[in-house]
């Protein structure tokens, strides 16, 4: 053999074959959707960009640990690949840390592993065994001693690598570290090896501050619910829907500057707004959700606690303790479940629900999917719903069933077949197509209405409607104000963070409620309807019919909503003339109450407080430490022990 021939550093070749090899898992064993080129490039890129990361470090060693650490780099690193393989096989997911030293996710694949094991994977040891052989065989030609100039140079390459690699991820999906969104938009667009890199950071750090906490920090929060939060006394609605089914609709992206609103001459939402008759319709209730989006709608309404500033507390605290209104149902004799056409894995879903104490969840792999019946982020509204009925008919009754629907997500996109109207024309594309894709929605939600009549479940069933969050940012005010013939203020945006809540029940009229309300009060007024006791819920929602209710609506920035006034970007503004109350220079004699500060002032410290009391309750998973079945005060001596030793 030449010298020639190997006159390649082993970390280079080590990083063709095992990013190639890398490359071809993620491409072709690994069911991960591409939906353009960016994604099939940042695919590309990855496997060689983590492989070089990891391989290069080998120049910092002396010549001979150079071919060990190469060896031990690529076993180690295919063991990685072929554990998640092995995972992925039995639950179409990656490996997370809590996944594989909690639960039973790891029991369940102990039990099948051998039926997971195939002959052909020993290929992927292949370029292990080439290295291996390569680096024993010709160690003396393809090692060498590198000199500082050509450590440098490894090491900035590699961190250029994944600098390059890093932007392309956050071009294709902004603020993807921060947000999390799905595990295999991680591995898509960082890869698999920084993926575990990523959860165990966010392991580490969940978990400090989960270890130190005891529940010291419980009576002052249950002092504050009861004082401030829960109500005196049970609104006139108490058990009116007693037994009832509960038919819970998040609708995507819908807000309520649509309904009773007409765009080109022609209504949006026909039959959202012919619902406003038969039904409850909170005209004022806003969203309170931040980065987590859908998955932080879903945490508000059914544990009304606030989600996190950052990140998706569906991810972050997936495996907490909670008292969520499905495990309070489960425990109330009613079958639980969610229909979503997505990833089980989005959002983390599929361990959360557990952890909310859901019965059953329908995901993707509950429907039927072609290319025909789908667009955009999946399965259409209307065969969504269309599939859902034959599951949602064969379930035990009660039963509390979310139904989340998608094709009204950004960008909007909606084949000429399935719109009813127009465009909108203004600068923003975005909002052009928005409301089409709200119109396919409100027939979806009406086709859907159709069929519960006709299976008579209809009768039996209390619905509520909820959007989950805005569709249109910020980011497209100016076309928005040509929409609504204003121009899109602080208070504006404020006002443009209302969502439609319908709570359709059966026998009830209804009519339009004006008053202040929002995600976190779904909880409470749900629970109510159908008569189940609250009293020891830690919430800091309220029952929407009491009437002694807070006063006030905290968004997760903390900016509020109360019935007086709008507090945002630290300014206070009339309520409901939009007026900016400004401090009026009137001499020294001026209290500090009369100033515009000190109007929203005394309301703002209480929802600072509230949010921190809900981050708290998050963070330490305080509710492990309570016991909500005692009536006395909930504190629970034994289980706050036996916590303090699982530590
Ligand atoms: C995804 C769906 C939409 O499953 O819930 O997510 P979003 O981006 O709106 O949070
Ligand atoms: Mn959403």
């Amino acid at each position: 053999m030449s010298k020639k021939l190997f006159n390649i550093p082993l970390y280079i070749i080590a990083t063709v074959l095992f990013g190639l090899k890398t490359y071809i898992v993620y491409r072709f064993i690994f069911e991960i959707s591409l939906d353009n080129w960016m994604q099939e490039f940042i695919l590309f890129v990855n496997p060689f960009a983590s492989a070089f990361l990891v391989f290069a470090l080998s120049v910092w060693f002396k010549e001979r640990r150079q071919m060990k650490f190469l060896r031990y780099a690529a076993l180690i690193g295919t063991l990685i690949i072929y554990f998640n393989l092995i995972f992925y096989r039995n639950f179409t997911d990656f490996i997370t840390i809590p996944v594989l030293f909690q639960g039973s996710n790891a029991a369940d694949l102990g039990s099948s592993f051998m039926s997971l094991v195939h002959i052909p994977d020993l290929l992927l040891f292949l370029d292990v065994a080439i290295i291996w052989v390569l680096s024993r065989k010709y160690p003396s030609v393809i090692s060498a001693g590198y000199h500082k100039r050509g450590k440098t140079l490894a090491l900035s390459v590699s961190l250029l690598f994944l600098l390059f690699n890093y932007t392309l991820a956050e071009i294709e999906r902004p603020q993807l570290l921060q947000r999390t969104f799905d595990r295999e938009y991680l591995v898509k667009n960082i890869g698999l090896f920084n993926y575990h890199i990523y959860d165990a950071v966010l392991q580490s750090k969940t978990k400090a501050q989960r270890v130190f906490a005891d529940g010291n920090e419980m009576p002052e929060i249950t002092e504050y619910v009861d004082e401030h939060v829960q109500n005196e006394e049970k609104s006139d609605m108490f058990g009116v829907a007693k037994g009832k089914n509960v038919i819970f609709i998040s609708l995507e992206s819908v807000q309520n500057f649509v309904i009773n609103n007409k765009v080109n001459g022609e209504e949006i939402t026909p039959f959202l707004n012919d619902l406003i008759d038969e039904s409850y319709y909170f005209e004022n209730f806003y969203h309170q959700t931040e980065q987590g989006k859908t998955s932080d709608s879903e945490f508000l309404i059914e544990n009304s606690l606030y989600p996190l500033s950052r990140g998706a507390v569906f991810f972050t605290h997936g495996q907490n303790e909670y008292h969520a209104s499905p495990e309070i149902l489960g425990e109330n004799g009613y079958f639980t479940s969610v229909f979503h056409a997505n990833n089980k894995s989005f959002w983390n879903r599929d361990v959360m629900y557990d952890s909310l104490g859901y019965d059953k969840f329908f995901d993707v792999d509950s429907y039927e999917v072609t290319e025909d019946n789908s667009i955009g982020w999946g399965l259409k509204d209307k065969p969504f719903f269309e599939q859902s009925m034959k599951y949602l008919q064969s379930q035990q009754q009660p039963f509390y069933s979310k139904f989340i629907t998608l094709t009204n997500h950004y960008p909007f996109d909606l084949e000429e077949e399935d719109a009813s109207i127009d465009k909108y024309d203004s600068n923003s594309k975005t909002l052009n197509q928005y409301f089409p894709t709200v119109r396919y929605t409100d027939e979806a939600v009406e086709q859907f209405f159709k069929d519960l009549k006709e299976s008579g479940l209809y009768e039996n069933s209390v619905i509520v409607l909820m959007g989950d969050h805005y569709g249109i940012s910020e980011f497209h005010n100016k076309a928005m104000g040509q929409y609504l013939g204003k121009e899109i203020t602080p208070y504006e945006h404020i006002q443009l963070q209302r969502v439609p809540l319908f709570i359709h029940i059966p026998g009830e009229e209804g009519g339009v409620i004006s008053e202040i309300a929002g995600q976190i009060d779904v909880k409470p007024t749900i629970l109510s309807l159908l008569g189940i006791e609250t009293d020891d819920d830690i919430t800091f929602g309220t029952d929407l019919f009491a009437k002694d209710r807070k006063e006030f609506i905290a968004l997760r920035n903390g900016d509020y909503i109360s019935d007086d006034y709008i507090y945002t970007k630290g300014q206070c503004y009339d309520r409901k003339t939009g007026e900016l109350l400004e401090s009026e220079p009137t001499g020294l004699e001026q209290k500090q109450e009369d100033t515009a500060e000190g109007l929203c002032e005394p309301i703002k410290e209480k929802v600072d407080k509230e949010l921190s009391y809900s981050d708290k309750l998050i963070y330490g998973d305080l509710f492990r430490f309570y016991d909500f079945n005692d009536e006395e005060d909930g504190q629970d001596e034994q289980n706050d022990q036996s916590d303090q030793v699982e530590q």
